[in-house]
């Protein structure tokens, strides 16, 4: 870190103790897994940069965007629509929920078999370890699993900090309207919430800076279709994770370097592994940072992962909202339709997904697909038995949670359908 945060942590009631052992935990983590890459982008020193400074310089800038004023709001899903959030000069942040931090805390509130993810949000709040959830104003929270809408409520007892949009299961006309109305009470809670309101000019400049972000990231992605691959997919799964982080216009930017410095490499015919590696695409839950432990395993089992069909990945990126509307109402209604494209497995039927994987698969070139579920996470673990019955090439189911506990076991596993593979 560039300077000492200790006073930042103090006043936001952080554990001091637990947070400093948190960071040494990070870091070294980081420095095993990140630092000792060879052949890296130059471009990745940026968010290296970002990550040393995840809980340090960031949240310096949240505590300045909040005395001009600005607020901060706390999301857990792709499904919370940025651009509204973006609109009222809102901060958009991605919550702590990628370690297995606070799980004792947590359990006191839900069941063990609870999945990591949920687990981890509420247990970096409870053990005051997430300096995030401390600086927002507003945490917004979605019907999606059931285990998420459940945690929820508990969540605001601790926090009175949530809003919760209604997500439908189904897509039919119905939901449809049904997830309008939430999006425009969305608009109207955050229009409430900052004092500010909606126009046509902010709107459409909030969904030109969230399309930006996610052009950037689709030409990551596509860039990684190429063999040699120039960018590991541990750096692209970073990039992926920081894109919930950072100040979206910085983020957009620094991301189009990297990528112009990587197709640099394509045309040197340069990649970050020699040719020929064994791809894999990995489909399923999302990746909260820092869980990278499912790209370690397979990038040091002698493959490289060139995509994630995550939200944590093509999930979030995949689809653009339309630019062309003329009033407000025309605006909310194309994100609304937006964000319906997500193929979340909360969603029946969720046949599109399997389509998506295929079309990602082919885009990649990947040579065989490993779908991760959260352990618990039922909606996931649910549809990869079906997309396992329905594809015709090599595809693997794993389950696991972030403790490194099944790490020798998962990479025994993953090696032997490699070896298939090759
Ligand atoms: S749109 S995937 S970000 S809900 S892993 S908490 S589903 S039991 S995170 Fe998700 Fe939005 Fe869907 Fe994406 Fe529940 Fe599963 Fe846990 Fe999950």
């Amino acid at each position: 870190m560039t300077k000492d945060y200790t006073q930042l942590w103090e006043s936001l009631g952080l554990n001091l103790g637990k947070h400093e052992g948190l960071l040494t935990v990070l870091s070294d983590a980081y420095k095993n897994i990140y630092l000792s890459q060879k052949n890296r982008p130059e471009g990745m020193k940026y968010f290296d940069f970002v990550i040393s400074e995840v809980h340090g310089l960031r949240i310096e800038e949240l505590y300045e965007a909040k005395k001009n004023k600005r607020k901060v709001i706390g999301t857990f899903c792709v499904y919370v629509p940025e651009e509204l959030i973006l609109a009222v000069d809102g901060v958009f942040v991605g919550l702590c929920a990628g370690a297995e931090v606070g799980f004792e805390e947590a359990e006191e509130y839900v069941p063990r078999n609870t999945c990591a993810l949920i687990k981890a949000f509420m247990g970096f709040k409870l053990a005051g370890l997430c300096p995030y959830a401390e600086m927002t104003d507003l945490i917004v929270g979605e019907t999606t699993c059931d285990g998420k809408k459940k945690a929820y409520e508990i969540f605001n007892d601790i926090t009175k900090k949530m809003y919760v949009m209604e997500i439908p299961n189904m897509k039919n006309e119905s939901d449809r309207i049904l997830w309008l109305n939430e999006v425009e009470k969305f608009k109207i809670k955050l229009e409430n919430l900052t004092v500010k309101k909606i126009t046509l000019d902010n709107l459409k400049k909030a969904v030109n800076i969230v399309n930006e972000k996610r052009k950037a990231l689709k030409r990551l992605s596509k860039l990684r279709a190429y063999d040699p691959v120039p960018i590991s997919g541990l750096d692209a799964l970073l990039v992926n994770q920081i894109s919930f982080y950072d100040d979206p216009i910085r983020f957009t930017q620094k991301v189009n370097e990297l990528c112009d410095e990587l197709e640099e490499r394509v045309k040197r015919g340069e990649g970050v592994f020699p040719k020929g590696k064994t791809r894999i695409l990995i489909a399923g839950s999302p990746f909260a940072i820092p869980n990278w432990k499912l790209h370690a395993i397979i990038e040091n089992s002698g493959a490289v992962v060139v995509g994630e069909e995550s939200c944590v990945g093509s999930r979030n990126y995949r689809e653009l909202t339309d630019e062309k509307f003329s009033t407000v109402e025309e605006g909310i209604q194309k994100i609304a339709s937006r964000y319906l494209t997500i193929d979340c497995a909360c969603f029946t039927p969720n046949s599109e997904r399997i389509d998506n994987i295929k079309n990602l698969k082919k885009a990649l070139n990947a040579d065989g697909v490993i779908h991760y579920s959260l352990q618990f996470c039922t909606p996931y673990m649910m549809e990869s038995f079906k997309i396992d019955k329905l594809v015709d090439f090599p595809f693997m189911r794993i389950e696991t949670d972030y403790s490194m506990e099944d790490f020798g076991q998962l990479k025994t596993r993953i090696e032997a359908f490699l070896e298939t593979l090759q």
